[in-house]
């Protein structure tokens, strides 16, 4: 068994790719700073920002809300009931448990009141669950954050997402989607500022992260998520990783550092104004959100 590269006690952790191995306080602490150095590193915010970090009650998120506290940041937590059967409930337990343990204020969104649920929006529109949640997270994150009073969006996404999508973007060369992929997107023309404080995590440490910090998380996974291909390209990286350790961090850490830059002299034919029923900006007259709960009300009515 190793020993920690810090102290003399025994190593629980041992990260193949950095070649490093920790007892638990120092994988805690490893784990604090890798967070306050990719924060530094991409300009994300300061002790000023008021942060609020979109919980969903799984490990990366509660993770990410740990440790941004822990460095003594302002964040509060921001979740959306998304009414996704056990799921949701559960996650919602989880998520309120958690707020109440490290003292914040857990904000809550209800779908049900504002549209309707997911399975219920689902029997009303063909398109893929996963589509419409996406579509009403954003939606709401940035609308809520705003007039909640912050100044900073921070999401979980972490390597394995963030390499995953890479490979996606990459391998349909969707250039608009790859020239957008950084940990943080500033804010303009009425979009808060969005930050990826553990894009430089992996699932697996933020996974040990958590459960080495008492923290208790959904290990389920949304039932909508069976089958995603970006499920796919996670495992077939991970299997890279297997064999090479390093493989992700250094396909994700390279982009950054060599393609997104040139990247940026793509020229895109996006137009933002806003939408004509909320005021969000929105590319149409009408944003997604608003077509949505629109297109439903007319089924719903219809349905009566
Ligand atoms: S919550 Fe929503 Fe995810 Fe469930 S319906 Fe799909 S997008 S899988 S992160
Ligand atoms: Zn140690
Ligand atoms: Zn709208």
């Amino acid at each position: 068994m190793r020993e920690c590269y810090k102290c003399d006690k025994k190593a629980q952790v041992y990260l193949p790719q950095h070649r490093l191995a920790f007892c638990k306080d120092h994988y805690l602490e490893w784990f604090d700073n890798r967070v306050e150095k990719t924060i530094k590193e991409f300009k994300m915010f300061d002790k000023n920002s008021k942060i609020l970090v979109a919980i969903s009650g799984g490990k990366d998120s509660l993770s990410l809300w740990n440790a941004l506290a822990k460095l003594g940041y302002n964040v509060d937590g921001f979740y959306i009931n998304l009414g996704i059967g056990d799921y949701s409930q559960k996650s919602k337990e989880l998520a309120l448990k958690f707020a109440e343990k490290i003292g914040k204020t857990l904000h809550i969104v209800e779908l049900k009141d504002e549209i309707a649920t997911i399975p219920e929006m689902k029997t009303y529109d063909n398109r893929p669950a996963c589509s419409i949640c996406g579509t009403i997270k954003r939606y709401f994150m940035n609308k809520k954050a705003k007039e909640l009073g912050y100044d900073i969006i921070a999401t979980g996404h972490n390597l394995d997402d963030e390499a995953a999508v890479l490979f996606s973007n990459t391998l349909n060369w969707s250039v608009e989607y790859l020239k957008r992929q950084y940990p943080v997107l500033k804010e303009e023309n009425g979009f808060i500022r969005k930050v990826k404080p553990l894009c430089k995590i992996s699932e697996k440490e933020s996974a040990m992260y958590a459960i080495l910090s008492g923290i208790e998380y959904i290990e389920e996974e949304c039932p909508y998520s069976v089958g995603a291909t970006s499920i796919d390209y996670k495992l077939f990286l991970s299997q890279l990783e297997e064999k090479s350790p390093g493989t992700k961090l250094r396909f994700y850490s390279e982009f950054l550092r060599k393609m997104y830059p040139i990247l940026q002299s793509y020229e895109e034919k996006v137009e933002l104004g806003r939408c004509e029923i909320c005021g969000e900006p929105s590319m149409n007259r009408i944003c997604s959100y608003c077509s949505l709960k629109m297109k439903l009300l007319a089924k719903k009515e219809k349905t009566v």
